[in-house]
């Protein structure tokens, strides 16, 4: 599909990696929602997964790894214009970034996280991340992963984060529409997506998740926004697994919540730069 967001560089994934289903995905969604690149700002970490926004032409920002977090919100909030997306592995959001993560949701300023979740360390060539599944053999964990596996679901949902979802690198047609969801949504909103690492994760291939997964919102009566319902939902892991809108909560974001922030962007409000000299003498 060629789109106004196309750049024109080769990504420099494995072939088969889930990665580029996602960059169709978050390309698609961008196009379907009418954004322009002028009004879109991408902010990833370091990682495979981090390198998506290198091969969008739009506004975008490579932080640190585990860093994106911050960086996305510090946009949003100087321009609250943009549609700001931050895109990062699961090492980058739950391991590096965790603390970042926990703190961004109870935050919840208005942007989506995607998370590219492929259970293991990428780009450093196949560690443990915090979600690989207990008793993974990788070349560090030799003799299988002793870590309790990090369940980003149930802990977004603990912390009350207004939009939970997961998705598929292997469903484009799901994975777009959710990305559209996210996007819409008012506060911070989290598309943990399952993504096969072709090189470096046998177990959990594009085979193993199509045999687990399915749509949540294709059973009957399953409400989102029923809150211990949803944990339940979240603690799924296995043999089945859901995809889809798990817990939405609709509240007041962080964008609605400051005056300030109530006019123009802050980038468009008159400052005053000679009033931080006076301050800063008054202090130093
Ligand atoms: C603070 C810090 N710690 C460690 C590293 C080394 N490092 C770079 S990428 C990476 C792992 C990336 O894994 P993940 O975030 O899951 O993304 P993936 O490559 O799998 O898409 C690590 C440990 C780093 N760059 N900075
Ligand atoms: S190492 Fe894994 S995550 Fe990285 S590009 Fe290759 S398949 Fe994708």
């Amino acid at each position: 599909m060629s789109t106004v967001f196309d750049n024109n560089t080769k990504p420099a994934w494995c072939p088969g990696c889930g990665d580029f289903g996602i960059l169709n995905a978050v390309k698609k969604a961008l196009t379907e929602l009418g954004r322009a690149p002028h009004q879109v700002a991408l902010i990833s970490g370091i990682g495979q997964a981090s390198k998506l926004p290198h091969y969008l032409n739009c506004n975008v920002f490579d932080g640190l790894h585990g860093r994106l977090l911050p960086a996305a919100q510090g946009v949003k909030i100087a321009n609250k214009d943009l549609t700001v997306i931050a895109v990062g592995g699961d090492g980058d959001n739950y391991g590096e970034g965790g603390n970042h993560f926990i703190h961004a949701i109870r935050r919840n300023v208005n942007i989506t996280l995607l998370v590219h979740n492929n259970q293991v360390y990428g780009l450093t060539k196949g560690q443990a991340s915090p979600t690989s599944d207990l008793g993974m053999v990788t070349k560090v964990q030799h003799d299988g992963v002793l870590l309790t596996p990090f369940n980003p679901m149930a802990i977004a949902i603990a912390l009350d984060c207004g939009f939970v979802a997961r998705s598929f690198a292997g469903n484009p047609a799901h994975l777009t529409d959710t990305i559209k969801q996210a996007v819409n949504h008012n506060g911070f909103a989290l598309v943990d997506i399952l993504q096969p690492c072709v090189t470096f994760n046998k177990i959990n291939t594009y085979k193993w998740y199509r045999e687990r997964v399915y749509d949540i919102g294709k059973e009957a009566g399953y409400n989102p926004s029923d809150r211990l319902k949803a944990f339940a939902k979240s603690l799924e892991w296995g043999d089945k697994i859901p995809i889809g809108l798990i817990y939405k909560k609709d509240k007041a974001s962080y964008i609605d919540s400051v005056s300030v922030l109530q006019d123009k962007p802050l980038v468009n409000q008159p400052h005053q730069p000679e009033k931080i000299t006076d301050l800063l003498a008054e202090f130093v």
